[in-house]
């Protein structure tokens, strides 16, 4: 066995004391001189070391977010025969002209040398030219040894520079505040240089991902859980099936119910409103407008019932804004309409400003559009809560799934006559039953429980808006 070679740290000028923050190869892995073996990082720039040696590594003697510093010994190689008997024939011609020890460490061939100055932005690639090369114990003199650069490139060989993620500090630490491994990242930047759109496109699609993405140590999409592979199960094992492509809305609409359902701390208060008079009321006032076509649906009235309980609640109408909290004083209410290739919740903007008859000329019309897969994006946005009726489909209570950046969202579900004992006997009242989804990091249970009283209490008696 060929004697141990140490690969050390070399002069990287200012870069003290710095960060490992990727360790590119193992023990056992076969390198070549000038493969990146580890990434360090300063608060300025990030550079790669390069190993000065070939062979297989021996032994690892740094990991992740140790600290290094020249001359700190990063592994230990076993030379391979091709560098044992290069060095040979290196440092032979060495002993007979020892005027030119320096050659040892230079980048193998041209063609590596100018792809690894190719690859840096400009700032870094204008000044570039010089190379740092680890040196190995027993390597010789450094070369390549200028300071004024220290974000200057390494030369790496082109199976290193096609394989390693290169990418600024600043996109390195964006990536590594999320747990992204940017070996997974496909960069889309000059010379396939990594760029921050391209983590935040591979976060998207991770969280877009059925089983999310592992990354690294850390699993992305479903927000990061380390969740169990999704079951893959042959169902034509079982039975005859029929595979279909889920639809566009679907594969949206499911990718953001996922993450609302996992990233919103979610509860739902139950609460029931009688709306026996109010019920009487919508029949006469359809009755009666009946021949102008104008149209009075519970839905409407709900609406207006919310905007005022947003009025006097104002944190249901609020989103979270990193450490802030926007309170909206405006009332776009969106719903959610059943279409037949998914749900989608078209808006009602300005629902305070708008009369019952128009709410529910818009909500038609909206549920319409949206059926016919008709809805432009501007109709679904803007919300500030929504309001989820099956009421015209069937259940008692459920459990409507918060659309974020909104905090809250009413699940209204069919009504039904129920007994209410009135201090002399059981009388049949209809009854609406009211589910409110609440985001607990911003509304109290107690709050929740005011909000959905009061609902109920409007539509109970809807003179007490005017209060
Ligand atoms: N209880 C009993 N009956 C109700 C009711 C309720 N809470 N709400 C509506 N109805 C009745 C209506 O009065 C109407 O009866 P008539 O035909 O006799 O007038 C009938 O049910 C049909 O109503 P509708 O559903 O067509 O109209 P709507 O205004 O109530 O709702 C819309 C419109 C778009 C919200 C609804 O069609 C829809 O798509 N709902 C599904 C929403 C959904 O999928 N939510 C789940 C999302 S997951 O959170």
């Amino acid at each position: 066995m060929s004697q141990l070679v140490e690969v050390k740290v070399p002069d990287i000028g200012d870069f003290d004391d710095v960060s490992v923050i990727e360790v590119l190869v193992k023990e056992g892995d076969t390198i070549s001189e000038n493969d990146s073996i580890i990434t360090v990082e300063s608060d300025k720039a990030s550079m790669e070391i390069p190993s000065s040696a070939s062979g297989v590594i021996k032994s690892m003697r740094v990991k992740l977010g140790d600290k290094v510093s020249e001359g700190v010994v990063l592994l230990t190689l076993e030379p391979s025969d091709e560098e044992v008997s290069s060095k040979d024939t290196k440092e032979k011609p060495k002993a007979d002209a020892a005027s030119e020890p320096k050659e040892q460490t230079e980048p193998k061939s041209k063609s590596s040398k100018e792809e690894a100055t190719a690859l840096p932005p400009e700032s870094e690639h204008k000044q570039s030219s010089k190379t740092y090369i680890a040196q190995s114990s027993d390597a010789g003199d450094k070369v390549g040894k200028t300071k004024e650069s220290p974000t200057a490139a390494f030369a790496l060989s082109g199976k290193e520079i096609r394989n390693l993620p290169h990418a600024s500090p600043s996109v390195r630490q964006f990536a590594r505040s999320l747990g992204v491994d940017l070996s997974q990242v496909k960069g889309t930047g000059r010379k396939s240089r990594i760029v921050l759109d391209d983590v935040r496109n591979f976060v998207k699609s991770a969280l877009s991902a059925p089983g999310g993405i592992t990354t690294g140590s850390s699993t992305l999409g479903g927000s990061g859980l380390s969740l169990l592979d999704w079951p893959k199960v042959d169902f034509a094992k079982f039975g005859e099936v029929d595979t279909k492509p889920l639809s566009r809305i679907k594969k949206i609409s499911g990718a953001n119910l996922h993450r609302n359902w996992v990233m919103i701390p979610h509860v739902t208060n139950n609460d029931e409103a009688d709306i026996t008079d109010l019920e009487a009321f919508r029949v006469q006032l359809n009755k009666e407008y009946e021949k102008a076509g104008t149209k009075f649906t519970m839905l409407a009235f709900i609406f207006k019932a919310v905007v005022q309980a947003l009025k006097k609640f104002p944190e249901f109408n609020a989103s979270i804004d990193g450490e802030n909290l926007v309170y909206k004083k405006y009332y776009h209410i969106g719903f959610a309409a059943d279409t037949p290739n998914g749900l989608v919740v078209p808006v009602i903007k300005d629902a305070d400003k708008k009369s019952v008859s128009d709410i529910a000329k818009e909500t038609a019309e909206l549920a319409k559009l949206a059926r016919d897969g008709k809805l432009s994006p501007t109709q679904m946005q803007g919300g500030c809560f929504t309001i989820s009726s099956l009421g015209g489909i069937g259940g008692t209570h459920f459990t409507p799934i918060i659309n974020a950046p909104e905090v809250a969202i009413l699940g209204v579900s069919r009504s039904y006559q129920k007994p209410v004992w009135d201090g002399k006997e059981f009388k049949p009242r209809l009854t609406l039953p009211l589910s409110l989804s609440y985001d607990h990091r911003i509304i109290d249970g107690a709050a929740a429980a005011r909000f959905n009283a009061f609902l109920s209490q409007l539509l109970s008696d809807f003179r007490r808006a005017l209060i």
